[in-house]
């Protein structure tokens, strides 16, 4: 399993770890020690991709995943939008980062884009226009060679497939080639009765997972059981990232810090644990 730091150019908020200019936050990353990140855009057509590329590669950080949820609060761009107009543009705009991520094969998130219930006639129109943006928007990703994380969120930011269970039977219905679920511990932690269970079930399922604890402070700070999390993800096998969706509280050095002392050394014991178990 790959951590992964998050940075955005969005000077504003405290989600997120990074903030601030690529040729600022990409060096500050590395020096923290990091190898990885998953950047949030607010529109791929904008950047200077090869400039960014470059940053990446210079400073040795590879881009795991791109965040694109920005784009519903700033433009209401939706992939299950009764417009037709709405959902293409949607459908463009997630095309453009996966122009960005194709060189590191990043994973592009879909979460709030996806859109709600209330942006289409019925609950119906809505399925059945996000179903459609998918199939769409997997084949454009089987173009570019990379995979899209449909996020699995709670019933406050999302209506539809809000557990674990209910992604998996969506994936297997539709039997998409590039959309794996994304799951989120904030999430989990919320709408999931046994999220070890949950994790397991999800076996081959899985492309994503973001981490922060059920505050939204790094990893340790609060109460959730990443033991739990990080040893299912280990059992069926998870070779992916695990994305620091967190805060930048106290301050962005501090969470950084302390997620990534805090995750290995739990991804550590976990390991260690197995090797006993394998030595007997
Ligand atoms: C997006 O990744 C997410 O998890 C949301 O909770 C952010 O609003
Ligand atoms: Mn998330």
């Amino acid at each position: 399993m790959k951590i992964a730091t998050t940075g955005t150019t969005s000077l504003e908020g405290d989600i997120l770890v990074y903030h601030g200019e690529y040729k600022d936050i990409i060096p500050r990353i590395s020096y923290a020690g990091y190898e990885a990140v998953e950047l949030h855009i607010s529109d791929s057509s904008e950047i200077d991709r090869e400039k960014l590329w470059k940053l990446l590669t210079d400073y040795h950080v590879s881009l795991t995943s791109i965040g694109t949820g920005a784009v519903y609060e700033a433009k209401h761009y939706n992939l299950g939008d009764h417009d037709r107009r709405i959902r293409r543009a949607a459908i463009q705009h997630l095309k453009q980062h996966m122009i960005t991520a194709q060189p590191f094969h990043a994973l592009v998130i879909i979460g709030l884009a996806a859109g709600r219930f209330s942006d289409a006639d019925s609950p119906e129109e809505f399925k059945k226009n996000l179903t459609d943006s998918l199939h769409h928007l997997d084949e454009l990703a089987e173009g570019y060679d990379i995979s899209l994380g449909l996020e699995i969120m709670n019933r406050f930011e999302s209506d539809y497939l809000t557990t674990i269970a209910q992604g998996i039977d969506f994936l297997k219905q539709e039997r998409f080639q590039r959309i794996l679920l994304h799951i989120d511990t904030v999430h989990m932690n919320i709408e999931e009765a046994d999220i070890g269970k949950a994790i397991r079930q999800a076996k081959g399922c899985i492309g994503h997972v973001h981490v922060s604890d059920n505050d939204r402070y790094y990893p340790g700070h609060g109460h959730y059981n990443f033991y739990e999390t990080l040893k299912a993800l280990y059992d069926i096998g998870y070779d992916g990232t695990l994305a620091l969706e967190t805060n930048r509280l106290p301050d962005t050095e501090t969470s950084a810090g302390k997620s990534l002392i805090y995750l290995n050394r739990m991804i550590d014991r976990i390991e260690r644990e197995n090797m006993e178990k394998i030595d007997g």
